[in-house]
């Protein structure tokens, strides 16, 4: 068994949320902040069998999407002088940022 721990933007979320009851697989999502942009973004934990963790990722692909946003110097402020960014710059995101652990035990009580 694995644990896919996924991050994906906030607007992909519900899309692949739906993709995932389609297909009949368990998860957990969690409200996320990146921290680099400070926005919030999605944060999926799924355990899987070791055989439908390529369904998953293919799942992820398939509902992800990359795209550009503008980091902006108010939204990059996180009220630290030293985070202060003095001019909007580009940076592509996602579509998603995937870890794939092993389980070493798994109980449901
Ligand atoms: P954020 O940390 O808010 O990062 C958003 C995007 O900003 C990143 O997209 C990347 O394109 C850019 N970025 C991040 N750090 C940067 C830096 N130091 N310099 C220049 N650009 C930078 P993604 O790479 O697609 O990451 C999307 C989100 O996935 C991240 O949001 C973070 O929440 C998570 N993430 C990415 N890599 C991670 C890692 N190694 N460990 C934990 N979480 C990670």
């Amino acid at each position: 068994m694995k644990l896919v721990i996924a991050i994906i933007q906030d607007k992909d979320s519900q899309r692949f949320s739906n993709a995932l009851i389609r297909e009949n697989i368990r998860a957990t999502k969690l409200a996320s902040t990146g921290g680099f942009l400070r926005s919030g973004n999605t944060t999926f934990f799924i355990g899987i069998e070791d055989e439908r963790v390529e369904d998953v990722l293919t799942i992820i692909k398939e509902n992800c999407k990359s795209r550009e946003q503008l980091v902006s110097p108010i939204s990059s402020l996180g009220g630290n002088a030293d985070s202060y960014i003095p001019y909007p710059v580009e940076v592509q995101v996602g579509g998603a940022t995937v870890f794939v652990l092993p389980i070493e035990q798994y109980f449901q009580f």
